[in-house]
This record gives C-alpha cells, sequence and structure tokens, in this order.
C-alpha cells in the first residue's frame, strides 16, 4: 500500500542536500531569549506519530520503554486514557483530524482512495483567521495541505533513512535520520521563519514508528540488545472470537517478514535453505524488503548498521532452525519490539529538543501542545502487530496536552474522546468559529476540568477490506463498560465485549443469554449513533462498489 501511494505520486528531483548540518548552524545563531508576548490567541503545536501505540508512552504504561519528553507532557497537562479513533488507519484518521467528520463523510474511508481536497480543514480556517500555519513530516494523502504556509513532507509513507520530502518549491532528498531531520526542519521555522507578530498552528508530524522499523544506528544498536516483557496474549489462539480476527494477516510469527521486518539478510535465508518456510523475505509488492529500505544508506550510514545487523543474522543462523514454534514468536517478538521501540526512542529525544527550545525561548507559556498518533498498535497483543481493528489497541490513541495557565498539570481524564473532536477542539482554542457540519465535540471544557460533557458512547467504522493485512470491514459502538462490534461484509458477524469483566477482550458474549438486554439496548444506541453521524447501509454498499469498480475486490 506505502510503494502504491508513492508510485502515484511523480516524485520530481530538484535537489538533494544535507540541510540538517545547516538548520543545526542556523539555530546555534539565534536562541537568544525572545520577549514573551501574551497574544490574544494561543499558539498550537500539533504533534502526532505514526502508529504509536500507548503502550509506548511511559504516562501510559511503564513496562517497555522510559518516554521522558512525551511525558513531560502529561506532567505539565492532561493525559487522556480513554481517547480513540474513528477508523484505525492513517491517512483516514489524519482526514478525520482535519475535517471534524467521520470518514464516511470526508470520503477518506481508506488509505487508498484520493483525499477530497474541497473539504474544510482546520488549517484552512487557521489561515483564514489569521494565523501563520507550517506542517513537517507526514501527511500521507498523496496531495499537498491545503491551508499551510510552509511544508515539507514525506511523500507517502516515507522513509528513515535519507528521506525524500515533498516542498512548496518541489522535491528534495535530505541526508540524515527521518525523525531527526523532521525536527530540524520544525527548530528552524520556528526560529527563523515564524513571523512573531502573529500566532502560529504548527503540525509536527513523524513517520516513526510507521513499519519497516528502522532505527537510528545508536538506537538500533542499544535496543537490539534489549529484552522486553512479553504481553499476556502474545499466544492468543482467537477461540472466543469471530472469523475477523482468525482470517487477519498481522500475526507476529506468521505475517512479520523475517527481512523487511526482522533484518534478516536474503542471503542469510537462502544459505538455511529447507530450515526456512518457502515464504522469500519479501515485502507487499514482492520487492526485496530488506534491501530496499537498507539500500537508501550511504557507505558511511551503511557501515554503522552492519555490525549489528550482522550480530542478528549470526544469532539467527545459529538459534532458529533448533527453536520451538513459541521459541520463534519470542524472538519475533523481541526483534519487532527492539526496532520499533528504538524508533519511538528517537522520538522522545527529538521532543525533548523541541520542548527545550519553546522554554528557553519562552514560547511555550502561551503554546497549547498536543502530542497523539494517528492511531494505537498492536505490540504483540492478540500475537498482533498493525492496527485497523476497533478492538483496545487499536481503536485508542495517545493523546496528551499541555497549555500552561490553562490545564491543571498532571491531571487525567477519562471520557470517551476521539480524534473526531480534535478540530472543534484547537479552533475553539483560538476563537476560530467551527463549521456546522463538524462532527465533534470541543475538549475545552475538559481541558478546563469542567464538569460538562455528555457523551457516553462512540462510534466507529473501519473499510479497508480487502487488503493488506486482511481486516474485515466493520463498525461498532463503545462505551466505558461495552464494545459492540458488526462484522458486516464477507460474513455477517456480531460481537459484544464486557469491557470491565474482559479487559483483554477475549470473549465475545454476544450469544450469551446473560447480555441479551445489554445487546438489544447497544443495537439501538448504535442504529442511533449511525443516524446522528449520518452512516448507513446505503454508504456501506457505496463504499464496497467503489472497491468492485477499482477491481479490488
Ligand atoms: C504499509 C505497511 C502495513 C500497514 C500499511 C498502512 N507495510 O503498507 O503494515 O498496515 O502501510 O499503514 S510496510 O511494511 O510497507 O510498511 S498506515 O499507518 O499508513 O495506515
Ligand atoms: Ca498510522
Amino acid at each position: 500500500m506505502g510503494s502504491f501511494i508513492y508510485k502515484m505520486i511523480n516524485l520530481k528531483k530538484t535537489k538533494s542536500i544535507c540541510l540538517s548540518s545547516i538548520i543545526i548552524f542556523l539555530m546555534g545563531c539565534g536562541s537568544q531569549k525572545e520577549t514573551v508576548k501574551k497574544y490574544a490567541r494561543p499558539n498550537i503545536i500539533f504533534i502526532m506519530s505514526d502508529d504509536h501505540a500507548y503502550q509506548a508512552i511511559s504516562a501510559y504504561q511503564d513496562n517497555l520503554i522510559a518516554t521522558p519528553n512525551i511525558d513531560r507532557i502529561a506532567e505539565q497537562g492532561m493525559l487522556f486514557s480513554n481517547a480513540c479513533v474513528t477508523n484505525s488507519i492513517c491517512a483516514p484518521s489524519r482526514a478525520t483530524i482535519l475535517t471534524g467528520k467521520h470518514t464516511h463523510l470526508n470520503g477518506k474511508i481508506d488509505n487508498r482512495l484520493p483525499f477530497d481536497t474541497t473539504n474544510i480543514t482546520f488549517p484552512i480556517l487557521f489561515q483564514q483567521a489569521g494565523y501563520q500555519t507550517a506542517m513537517f513530516g507526514k501527511l500521507h494523502f498523496g496531495n499537498n495541505p491545503k491551508g499551510i504556509d510552509d511544508f515539507l513532507i514525506l511523500p507517502g509513507q516515507g522513509n528513515y533513512i535519507n528521506p525524500d520530502f515533498i516542498t512548496p518549491r518541489g522535491d528534495t532528498t535530505i541526508i540524515g535520520y527521518v525523525t531527526d531531520i523532521i525536527t530540524d526542519l520544525t527548530l528552524s521555522w520556528l526560529n527563523q521563519k515564524r513571523d512573531p507578530e502573529k500566532p502560529f498552528m504548527l503540525m509536527y508530524m513523524h513517520k516513526a514508528p510507521h513499519r519497516p522499523w528502522w532505527p537510528r544506528a545508536d538506537k538500533f544498536k542499544e535496543y537490539s540488545k534489549m529484552n522486553f516483557p512479553v504481553p499476556s496474549t502474545l499466544f492468543d489462539d482467537y477461540k472466543g472470537r469471530g472469523s475477523a480476527a482468525k482470517k487477519a494477516e498481522m500475526n507476529v510469527l506468521y505475517d512479520m517478514k523475517y527481512g523487511h521486518d526482522s533484518k534478516i539478510r536474503p542471503e542469510t535465508i537462502v544459505e538455511m535453505g529447507s530450515v526456512m518456510p518457502k515464504v522469500p523475505p519479501m515485502n507487499w509488492d514482492g520487492v526485496d524488503g530488506f534491501y530496499q529500505n537498507y539500500n537508501r544508506a550511504n557507505d558511511e550510514q551503511k557501515a554503522l548498521y552492519d555490525p549489528i545487523i550482522d550480530s542478528i543474522n549470526n544469532e539467527f543462523r545459529k538459534y532458529w532452525p533448533s527453536m520451538s514454534r513459541e521459541e520463534k514468536m519470542r524472538w519475533k517478538y523481541q526483534r519487532y519490539m527492539q526496532d520499533y521501540l528504538g524508533t519511538i526512542a528517537s522520538i522522545d529525544d527529538n521532543l525533548g529538543r523541541l520542548l527545550d527550545y519553546l522554554k528557553e525561548t519562552g514560547l511555550d507559556q502561551n503554546t497549547m501542545i498536543i502530542y497523539t498518533s494517528d492511531q494505537g498498535f498492536y505490540l504483540g497483543e492478540h500475537g498482533w502487530f498493525d492496527k485497523r481493528f476497533i478492538y483496545n489497541e487499536s481503536f485508542k490513541t495517545p493523546l496528551l496536552i499541555k497549555w500552561p495557565e490553562h490545564i491543571a498539570p498532571g491531571s487525567k481524564n477519562d471520557e470517551m474522546v476521539q480524534n473526531l473532536d480534535f478540530a472543534q477542539t484547537l479552533l475553539d482554542v483560538a476563537g476560530i468559529k467551527a463549521p456546522m457540519d463538524m462532527q465533534g465535540e470541543s475538549l475545552l471544557p475538559l481541558l478546563r476540568g469542567e464538569d460538562k460533557w455528555n457523551r457516553e458512547a462512540v462510534y466507529y467504522h473501519y473499510y479497508e477490506y480487502p487488503a493488506v493485512h486482511m481486516v474485515k470491514r466493520h463498525y461498532g459502538i463503545i462505551s466505558k463498560t461495552y464494545k459492540l462490534v458488526h462484522f458486516y461484509y464477507d460474513v455477517d458477524e456480531w460481537e459484544l465485549y464486557d469491557r470491565m469483566k474482559d479487559p483483554s477482550e477475549l470473549n465475545n458474549v454476544y450469544k450469551d443469554p446473560a447480555y441479551t438486554s445489554i445487546v438489544a439496548r447497544l443495537k439501538l444506541e448504535l442504529k442511533d449513533l449511525r443516524i446522528k453521524y449520518q452512516d448507513s447501509e446505503v454508504l456501506d454498499q457505496q463504499f464496497i462498489d467503489v472497491y468492485r469498480d477499482n477491481g479490488w475486490l
């Protein structure tokens, strides 16, 4: 899918430069403390990582990685423990965030179909209201952002090593590591380009920790030696669930690629011969996944990666043939976590650079900072990686917000808030009127600690099927206590989870007589939500027909 979108964008290289070094030099020249200006309107920094599971933020869960800088936002502001998305996949989540509408209304139901650029997005409204706007990093729409004065965005999924960027002035390749570069660009804009007379709305959007997970070489070295705790459901056999969970192709043991994901060189696989399953180490396009990424590195960078890759390959050659299936799963899980979390270590370091800069310049005082992800991610729970499902780890998303003098430091909120709410929240904070057809709610009362929130349940709808990872289409209603799901395409199956008694969602109690009246009530509420958000069977069918018309079914 990533490459599909990548190919659709006709990259025209105009220059290839080592921007980071120039930026670092420029930044050193301008770090004197700026006079703090109390604008009537606050600045906004919207920070989003790609596929960042809340389990990998120590303010949420501290047994995998320490993220002291992300945690600073929680310490100085509010952490939302029940934040979730409307459709757990990248571009649809971004479309919902920008438009404040469910994906069936903004049209971006999946990563494949184009984003309708006639949509009104919150950056357009900020720009019209006199804000300076900028975006650096991953957008993933296949078209340039509207309402943004300055941007450098990655084409499609982007790359970790020596990434290409789309800019208003043409395309470029920047030498270095993507997370460092996106931060350099952001800091350089704040320091050099920002107009101090205007408030700004800045979007700082990481590619990390999206697959294929390539940490910076020093983090790769550090994390490849680590051992991580295994989730209790790593060996889930999907009994007690419907066919969607059983048929999904996102199991760490069976679906993760040796080369593309685990960094086993194709030569090693060939050398091991019949010991290996007859699955080549290919990525989804049939290209050799390992070299596709590795070959982006120049000789100097390869020299840093090579010793670590060699040691992983040596270990693999030595131990893999005699491992039991369980040991293989554990080995792949560790490789997965080492690389995934290694990319997050760079996010946290770089966020620290940004937070320090804001503090040094006094800019932090009148700036709201939001940290979130486009969705959650499975870190071995249910044996999975990836997202898409309405089940907890991918349905939830991290959300931490700080805004000095407005949000009480160290506060927590457990309301069912959604990425659908972000646009209206930001507009509200800036005093800009939100269009009537936005479908979320401003979170401002919650941020102020006020007791004004009436939402009991949220609506979710996932579409991208058939496609990579093969997660069936489904919609559902989720409250703090229950989750009712309808898998409606290919199958007609309902699932109900008792979120209080079964937080790991292992037992579908839809047919359990003890839940008959709850099912009946939730079905009515789900129907009401479908009407409220203007979703319907007619639309469900239209989106199936689009796939048929494109030959994707
Ligand atoms: C790529 C990934 C998939 C992932 C999709 C969508 N494969 O195709 O694992 O589900 O992106 O991700 S990769 O090995 O080529 O990266 S999303 O975050 O953009 O929705
Ligand atoms: Ca994503």
